[in-house]
């Protein structure tokens, strides 16, 4: 499959004429929105909102394109190649229409309209409010004001979306390279009208997917739809231009923020306005709600804020829609506050760090001012460690040293909080009907005694096949060898939705525990039945069982669960046979994941060039399941940070045009530009979580952006720049060097 998209970002589709491309030798089908009305019906993401419009998620845009790279067209042929040359040969007559390129110019009463329907492009609003803002700020000692902006960005899997759909008589399989096969399962069921059961959803090996990957998209249900009507399997698989112009894109705030303190640095109130670019459409099952809402709940951070007032609005633009992305919306609340407060230090003559110290929350639970339960939190603790190991005092010493030499050096701290494995009392938008606060896990202990783990979630680089394996060998008391761990796959486990959200350690682990805590109970039964012993005597470790003090008395895991299936006869009176059970978990409220980030840079006046000579994490992931990997995760998510917060911009025109629609233009990091990433973990047990697990997935990437931003303005202070915009490229250090240099002549 192929498809025409719109070279438009406003445009009105007249009449489509099929019949050179549906004339090619090779090409099956042509079709387009008005084809597939009668058997595809759209999909609308709830939300009970103020002021919220949803927008229906249809396979191909009916009568008007929203942004550029829409689908219009599916074209089926026998290659790839064929569709894309048919695709050429398709005539659409556009009527193009004044398009909507800005998010604030959107709001004005003349403005076009991106859905005209609604009347407004103000698609959705929400606000958080506790204690009184206003006097809080009238009365403070210092207040620091600024406007903040984040650009637009790009998820950048490695490997772009992909979909295949195959039906036969039994019903649709689905493989996609998705995020949450367990939502596109249940999506396509309602868009096809076909029975949850008659759907698989596979998601193989995927190559990354960073948030990008945790929506349901047209393009799935396109195959989906177009095999059913060609009756044969068609495939689509995505190319970097159109993962550029029409998948989810992230950021792209606008943030204005004012924070109040007395006299020794000690915040009195936070008021924050947040302006979004969301795009053309509302995402399923998200919204258009999900990336701004996440900032005004977090921008607080981990910090005593006794008056807060957050408003956010999400503005519709003619661009690709907005998703989320790895920390959603926490990369920017962070960046916010660490910037507030490191602007007040400076003006008090605190040291960032003591300023952060004076303010750190330190009883727990503690309720967030929008209503986040911090169960625990390491922020002094990782604070302290994270100036011990990036050598703080050492830096600054070199500071000094080099006095005005024209390369800089600056050092910056972000401290944050994270709301990880997020349970069924936070909503990802209000009144939502999504399943995002439970998973389950099925353990099977098969005849030949090898464990079978399978989930609802679905790994994209997570290495859940060797932490899930160690929660469940661990538990169990089974050898790490003899566990396989499923997921991905909708027929495969139990119900789940999938892997997002710095979720999988807390619910998928907290669901093997208890799955695996029903099996080893019923495995020590047979074997104590086996072993003429008492249940509590017996000793289940990596595969084997025996009595307390008898070491020889002994029956391996095999032979509990040849018992366990051969029934009656050996096992204990009246215990049902079969050795798995299959147990769900809901962690509530979720658990607080706290990190602090260090960045040492140097930035180089003539070249306006950045370069981060360091980068120091120390997390408090709970109970570390496995260090090399939880490293791993760290140091990933700390490169994508460094891209969001030096290099990384989707760039559209004044007629919202994509000017960055490949990676000449598009930048990503490289490893020239990563530096040494040095990672710590505390590993201070979540007390609200079943195995103490936190999540660890997003927070590189919440951290290192401020934490840059911070040394730049750091090295820059001397010359009175200090940083509000991201990503921060030499393009703008010129010239914010240039509007503070003084006049000559
Ligand atoms: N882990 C651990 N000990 C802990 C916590 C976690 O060993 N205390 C392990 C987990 O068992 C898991 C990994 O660390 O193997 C990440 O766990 P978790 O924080 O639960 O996050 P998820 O597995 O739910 O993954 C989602 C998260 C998100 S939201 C994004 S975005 C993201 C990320 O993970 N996208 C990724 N990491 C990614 N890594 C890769 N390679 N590719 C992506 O697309």
């Amino acid at each position: 499959m192929a498809f025409l998209r719109s070279p438009h970002a406003h445009a009105r589709i007249g009449r489509v004429d099929l019949a050179s491309a549906r004339a090619m030798p090779g090409v099956v089908t042509c079709v387009t929105a008005a084809d597939l009305r009668d058997t595809v019906r759209p999909l609308r993401a709830a939300s009970r909102m103020t002021g919220y419009h949803a927008t229906d998620l249809l396979p191909l845009a009916a009568d008007k394109v929203r942004y550029q790279g829409e689908p219009v067209v599916a074209v089926v042929a026998e290659s790839r190649y064929v569709a894309e040359d048919a695709v050429d040969a398709i005539a659409v007559e556009w009527s193009p229409l004044p398009p909507v390129p800005d998010a604030r110019a959107a709001m004005a009463a003349e403005s076009p309209l991106v859905h005209e329907e609604f009347g407004t492009n103000v698609i959705l609003t929400r606000a958080f409010r506790h204690g009184d803002v206003d006097p809080a700020l009238a009365g403070a000692a210092l207040v620091v004001r600024e406007r903040f902006r984040f650009r637009r960005h790009a998820a950048l899997p490695i490997e772009n979306r992909a979909a295949l759909a195959a039906w036969n008589a039994d019903g649709l399989t689905l493989w996609s390279s998705t995020q949450v096969p367990g939502m596109v399962r249940d999506a396509l069921a309602e868009s096809l009208a076909v029975p949850g059961h008659r759907i698989r959803v596979v998601a193989p090996d995927v190559g990354g997917g960073f948030g990008l990957k945790s929506s349901v998209y047209a393009e799935e249900i396109a195959v989906a739809a177009l095999a059913r009507r060609v009756g044969r399997p068609v495939k689509w698989i995505g190319d970097r231009r159109e993962d550029l112009l029409a998948s989810t894109q992230a950021w792209d705030e606008e943030i204005d923020a004012t924070l109040a303190l007395d006299g020794h640095g000690t915040i009195r109130g936070l008021r924050a306005s947040v302006l979004a670019d969301v795009g053309a459409y509302s995402i399923v099952p998200w919204t258009a709600s999900i990336e701004v809402i996440q900032v005004i709940s977090f921008l607080p951070g981990p910090y005593r804020v006794p008056a807060y007032l957050g408003e956010g609005a999400g503005v519709a633009t003619n661009k690709a829609p907005m998703g989320p992305y790895r920390g959603v919306g926490r990369p920017v609340a962070t960046f916010v506050m660490e910037s507030l407060l490191d602007r007040a230090a400076r003006r008090l003559g605190l040291d960032p760090r003591e300023i952060r110290r004076r303010n750190f929350i330190t009883e727990f639970p503690w309720r967030s001012p929008s209503g986040i339960v911090w169960d625990s939190g390491s922020f002094a603790e990782t604070l302290d460690e994270a100036a011990r190991l990036a050598d703080w005092d050492g830096v600054r010493a070199a500071q000094s040293l080099r006095g005005d030499a024209t390369r800089r050096l600056g050092v910056g701290v972000a401290s944050y909080v994270e709301l990880t494995g997020i349970g069924s009392a936070i909503p990802a938008s209000p009144g939502a009907d999504i399943a995002t606060g439970t998973e389950g896990a099925t353990v099977r202990v098969d005849p030949t005694g090898t464990v079978t783990a399978s989930f609802g979630l679905a790994c994209h680089g997570q290495g859940h096949e060797t932490t899930l394996a160690q929660v469940v060998a661990d538990t169990l008391g089974a050898r790490l060898d003899d566990v396989r761990v499923v997921h991905g796959d909708t027929s495969a486990g139990p119900i789940g939705t999938g892997t997002y959200a710095s979720r999988s350690a807390v619910l998928g682990g907290g669901a093997a525990i208890l799955a695996s805590r029903s099996v080893r109970e019923k495995a020590l039964a047979i074997a104590a039945h086996q072993l003429e012993a008492d249940a509590r005597d017996i000793e289940l470790q990596e595969s084997a069982a025996w009595v307390r003090g008898a070491p020889d008395r002994r029956v391996s895991l095999r032979e509990i669960a040849r018992s366990a299936y051969l029934g009656a006869r050996r096992l204990p009176k009246g215990l049902e046979p079969g050795l798995e059970a299959t147990r769900y978990y809901d962690p509530f409220f979720g658990t607080a994941s706290s990190a602090t980030h260090i960045a040492v840079v140097e930035v180089d006046l003539a070249l306006g060039a950045v370069t981060v000579l360091r980068h120091v994490v120390v997390e408090d992931c709970g109970r570390v399941i496995n260090p090399r990997i939880v490293e791993g995760q760290t140091i990933g998510g700390v490169a994508q940070g460094i891209g969001g917060a030096l290099l990384e911009e989707l760039v559209y025109d004044d007629q919202a045009q994509l000017a960055t629609g490949s990676l000449m233009d598009y930048l990503p990091p490289t490893a020239w530009e990563i530096p040494p990433i040095v990672v710590r973990h505390l590993d201070r047990p979540s007390p609200s979580t079943i195995g103490g697990f936190k999540g660890v997935g997003e927070g590189g990437t919440i951290g290192a952006p401020a934490a840059i931003a911070n040394a730049v303005s750091d090295a820059l202070g001397s010359l009175g720049v200090e940083i509000a915009e991201l990503p921060v490229t030499p393009d703008r250090i010129f010239r914010l060097l240039a509007s503070r240099a003084p006049r000559t002549g």
